[in-house]
Protein backbone atom coordinates (compact mmCIF):
# COMPACT_ATOMS: atom_id res chain seq x y z
CA UNK A 1 0.00 0.00 0.00
CA UNK A 2 0.98 3.68 -0.95
CA UNK A 3 2.72 4.61 2.73
CA UNK A 4 2.93 8.58 2.74
CA UNK A 5 5.05 10.88 5.04
CA UNK A 6 3.15 12.87 6.41
CA UNK A 7 2.87 16.08 8.80
CA UNK A 8 0.06 18.54 9.14
CA UNK A 9 0.64 21.93 6.98
CA UNK A 10 3.71 20.47 5.50
CA UNK A 11 3.96 20.22 1.82
CA UNK A 12 3.04 16.40 2.46
CA UNK A 13 -0.40 18.11 2.63
CA UNK A 14 -0.03 17.83 -1.06
CA UNK A 15 0.40 14.23 -1.89
CA UNK A 16 -2.40 13.26 0.85
CA UNK A 17 -4.60 15.26 -0.88
CA UNK A 18 -3.58 13.96 -4.34
CA UNK A 19 -4.14 10.56 -3.53
CA UNK A 20 -7.73 11.56 -1.48
CA UNK A 21 -8.71 13.35 -4.81
CA UNK A 22 -7.54 10.40 -6.67
CA UNK A 23 -9.11 7.98 -4.41
CA UNK A 24 -6.16 5.78 -3.86
CA UNK A 25 -6.21 3.66 -0.72
CA UNK A 26 -2.61 5.04 1.47
CA UNK A 27 -1.42 4.88 4.63
CA UNK A 28 -0.42 8.05 6.02
CA UNK A 29 2.51 7.68 8.12
CA UNK A 30 2.83 11.10 10.80
CA UNK A 31 6.08 12.16 11.26
CA UNK A 32 7.08 14.81 13.85
CA UNK A 33 8.08 18.00 12.32
CA UNK A 34 11.03 18.64 14.40
CA UNK A 35 15.20 18.35 13.22
CA UNK A 36 15.69 15.34 16.10
CA UNK A 37 12.80 13.67 13.89
CA UNK A 38 13.84 14.36 10.20
CA UNK A 39 17.29 14.54 10.47
CA UNK A 40 17.26 10.74 12.18
CA UNK A 41 19.05 8.23 10.02
CA UNK A 42 15.89 6.58 10.21
CA UNK A 43 13.99 8.78 8.43
CA UNK A 44 16.75 9.89 5.99
CA UNK A 45 17.17 6.65 4.67
CA UNK A 46 12.87 7.55 3.39
CA UNK A 47 13.87 11.39 2.90
CA UNK A 48 17.82 12.02 2.40
CA UNK A 49 17.09 15.56 2.16
CA UNK A 50 15.47 15.27 5.50
CA UNK A 51 12.24 16.97 4.60
CA UNK A 52 8.26 16.23 3.65
CA UNK A 53 6.58 14.54 1.93
CA UNK A 54 8.20 11.67 1.02
CA UNK A 55 6.69 8.21 -0.46
CA UNK A 56 7.43 4.44 -0.20
CA UNK A 57 5.00 2.62 -3.24
CA UNK A 58 5.82 -0.82 -3.75
CA UNK A 59 9.52 -0.71 -4.38
CA UNK A 60 9.39 3.18 -5.46
CA UNK A 61 10.97 5.25 -2.61
CA UNK A 62 10.00 9.58 -3.91
CA UNK A 63 10.80 13.02 -2.27
CA UNK A 64 9.55 16.03 -3.40
CA UNK A 65 5.74 17.04 -3.26
CA UNK A 66 5.88 17.97 -7.16
CA UNK A 67 7.45 14.78 -8.42
CA UNK A 68 4.80 12.70 -6.35
CA UNK A 69 1.90 14.57 -7.02
CA UNK A 70 3.12 14.15 -10.88
CA UNK A 71 3.74 10.39 -10.23
CA UNK A 72 0.75 9.58 -8.52
CA UNK A 73 -1.43 11.26 -10.97
CA UNK A 74 0.16 9.40 -14.01
CA UNK A 75 -0.17 6.31 -12.21
CA UNK A 76 -3.66 6.33 -10.95
CA UNK A 77 -5.54 9.25 -12.52
CA UNK A 78 -7.43 9.83 -15.74
CA UNK A 79 -8.27 12.74 -17.90
CA UNK A 80 -9.09 15.82 -16.75
CA UNK A 81 -7.21 15.44 -14.03
CA UNK A 82 -4.41 14.26 -15.47
CA UNK A 83 -3.14 15.73 -18.54
CA UNK A 84 -0.94 14.38 -20.91
CA UNK A 85 1.24 15.62 -24.02
CA UNK A 86 -0.52 16.09 -27.09
CA UNK A 87 -3.13 18.21 -25.26
CA UNK A 88 -3.49 21.52 -26.07
CA UNK A 89 -3.44 22.12 -21.88
CA UNK A 90 -0.72 20.48 -21.15
CA UNK A 91 1.99 22.75 -20.95
CA UNK A 92 -0.34 25.25 -18.81
CA UNK A 93 -0.98 22.22 -16.75
CA UNK A 94 3.10 21.89 -16.61
CA UNK A 95 3.48 25.17 -15.78
CA UNK A 96 1.37 25.69 -13.02
CA UNK A 97 2.28 22.68 -11.79
CA UNK A 98 5.31 23.70 -10.99
CA UNK A 99 4.87 26.84 -10.38
CA UNK A 100 2.82 25.83 -7.43
CA UNK A 101 6.01 24.98 -5.70
CA UNK A 102 8.92 26.77 -7.72
CA UNK A 103 7.03 30.23 -7.42
CA UNK A 104 4.31 30.97 -5.13
CA UNK A 105 5.58 28.74 -2.01
CA UNK A 106 9.34 30.14 -1.37
CA UNK A 107 8.34 33.44 -0.32
CA UNK A 108 6.01 32.21 2.27
CA UNK A 109 8.49 29.17 3.39
CA UNK A 110 10.22 32.23 4.23
CA UNK A 111 7.24 34.10 5.73
CA UNK A 112 7.37 30.80 8.10
CA UNK A 113 10.95 30.81 8.29
CA UNK A 114 10.99 34.35 10.36
CA UNK A 115 8.19 34.63 11.65
CA UNK A 116 7.92 30.88 13.72
CA UNK A 117 10.52 28.06 12.44
CA UNK A 118 13.58 29.79 13.63
CA UNK A 119 14.69 30.99 16.99
CA UNK A 120 13.92 34.64 17.49
CA UNK A 121 17.92 35.55 17.33
CA UNK A 122 17.65 34.74 13.55
CA UNK A 123 14.72 35.70 12.55
CA UNK A 124 14.62 38.81 10.03
CA UNK A 125 11.86 40.60 10.05
CA UNK A 126 12.62 42.24 6.57
CA UNK A 127 12.70 39.11 4.91
CA UNK A 128 9.43 38.06 6.12
CA UNK A 129 8.14 41.70 4.94
CA UNK A 130 9.76 41.14 2.09
CA UNK A 131 8.48 37.74 1.29
CA UNK A 132 4.24 39.07 2.58
CA UNK A 133 4.79 41.47 -0.66
CA UNK A 134 6.44 39.19 -3.28
CA UNK A 135 3.91 36.39 -3.05
CA UNK A 136 1.00 39.56 -2.86
CA UNK A 137 2.36 40.36 -6.19
CA UNK A 138 2.46 37.10 -7.41
CA UNK A 139 -0.47 36.36 -6.78
CA UNK A 140 -1.95 39.36 -9.21
CA UNK A 141 -0.69 37.00 -11.34
CA UNK A 142 -2.51 34.40 -10.33
CA UNK A 143 -6.02 36.20 -9.88
CA UNK A 144 -5.38 37.70 -13.55
CA UNK A 145 -4.85 34.19 -14.76
CA UNK A 146 -8.23 32.83 -12.97
CA UNK A 147 -10.47 35.20 -14.64
CA UNK A 148 -13.66 33.76 -15.97
CA UNK A 149 -12.46 30.09 -14.62
CA UNK A 150 -13.49 27.43 -11.86
CA UNK A 151 -10.02 26.17 -12.06
CA UNK A 152 -6.30 26.98 -13.18
CA UNK A 153 -7.30 24.93 -16.57
CA UNK A 154 -10.86 25.90 -17.12
CA UNK A 155 -14.09 23.88 -15.54
CA UNK A 156 -12.09 21.15 -14.02
CA UNK A 157 -10.03 20.26 -11.56
CA UNK A 158 -6.54 18.47 -12.17
CA UNK A 159 -2.93 17.95 -10.26
CA UNK A 160 -1.57 21.41 -10.81
CA UNK A 161 -4.91 23.24 -8.38
CA UNK A 162 -3.47 20.90 -5.67
CA UNK A 163 -0.14 22.19 -6.10
CA UNK A 164 -0.98 25.68 -6.18
CA UNK A 165 -3.93 24.91 -3.59
CA UNK A 166 -1.35 23.72 -0.97
CA UNK A 167 0.24 27.35 -1.19
CA UNK A 168 -3.09 29.28 -0.88
CA UNK A 169 -3.69 26.83 2.13
CA UNK A 170 -0.29 28.11 3.81
CA UNK A 171 -1.78 31.54 2.84
CA UNK A 172 -4.69 31.02 4.76
CA UNK A 173 -3.62 29.80 7.37
CA UNK A 174 -0.91 32.96 7.61
CA UNK A 175 -4.22 35.38 7.21
CA UNK A 176 -2.61 36.57 3.44
CA UNK A 177 -6.14 35.91 1.76
CA UNK A 178 -8.03 37.85 4.03
CA UNK A 179 -7.38 41.07 1.50
CA UNK A 180 -6.52 38.93 -1.66
CA UNK A 181 -8.06 39.83 -5.55
CA UNK A 182 -11.75 38.37 -6.00
CA UNK A 183 -10.53 35.32 -8.58
CA UNK A 184 -7.92 34.02 -6.11
CA UNK A 185 -10.41 34.28 -3.36
CA UNK A 186 -13.45 32.29 -4.62
CA UNK A 187 -10.69 29.87 -6.46
CA UNK A 188 -9.78 28.93 -2.68
CA UNK A 189 -13.43 28.71 -1.80
CA UNK A 190 -14.09 26.62 -4.57
CA UNK A 191 -10.92 24.19 -3.20
CA UNK A 192 -10.88 24.32 0.15
CA UNK A 193 -14.85 22.86 -0.16
CA UNK A 194 -13.46 19.71 -1.93
CA UNK A 195 -14.21 17.41 0.43
CA UNK A 196 -10.85 15.45 -0.47
CA UNK A 197 -9.00 18.34 0.94
CA UNK A 198 -10.95 18.92 4.09
CA UNK A 199 -10.26 14.82 4.26
CA UNK A 200 -6.61 15.75 3.40
CA UNK A 201 -6.88 18.81 5.81
CA UNK A 202 -7.49 16.93 8.97
CA UNK A 203 -4.70 14.66 9.11
N1 LIG B 1 10.76 21.26 -2.73
C1 LIG B 1 10.49 20.32 -1.67
C2 LIG B 1 10.59 21.06 -0.34
C3 LIG B 1 10.46 20.11 0.84
C4 LIG B 1 10.48 20.88 2.16
O1 LIG B 1 11.25 21.83 2.35
N2 LIG B 1 9.61 20.44 3.08
C5 LIG B 1 9.55 21.08 4.39
C6 LIG B 1 8.16 20.91 4.97
S1 LIG B 1 6.96 21.84 4.11
C7 LIG B 1 10.52 20.38 5.32
O2 LIG B 1 10.41 19.20 5.54
N3 LIG B 1 11.47 21.14 5.90
C8 LIG B 1 12.36 20.63 6.88
C9 LIG B 1 13.79 20.78 6.48
O3 LIG B 1 14.05 21.00 5.26
O4 LIG B 1 14.63 20.65 7.34
C10 LIG B 1 9.11 19.68 -1.92
O5 LIG B 1 8.27 20.31 -2.56
O6 LIG B 1 8.87 18.55 -1.47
Amino acid sequence: MLKIHHSKHTRSLRVVWIAEELGVTYESHHVPFDPATLKSDEFLTVSPFGALPAIEDGGVRMVESGAICQYLTEKYGKHPFRREMGDPLYPLYLQWLHAGEATLTPPLANIAQHTSIRPESRRIPQVAAESVETFNERLQVLDRHLAGKHYLLGADMCAADVMVGYALHLASLFKLLDNAPMHVKDYWKRLSSRPAYQRAAAK
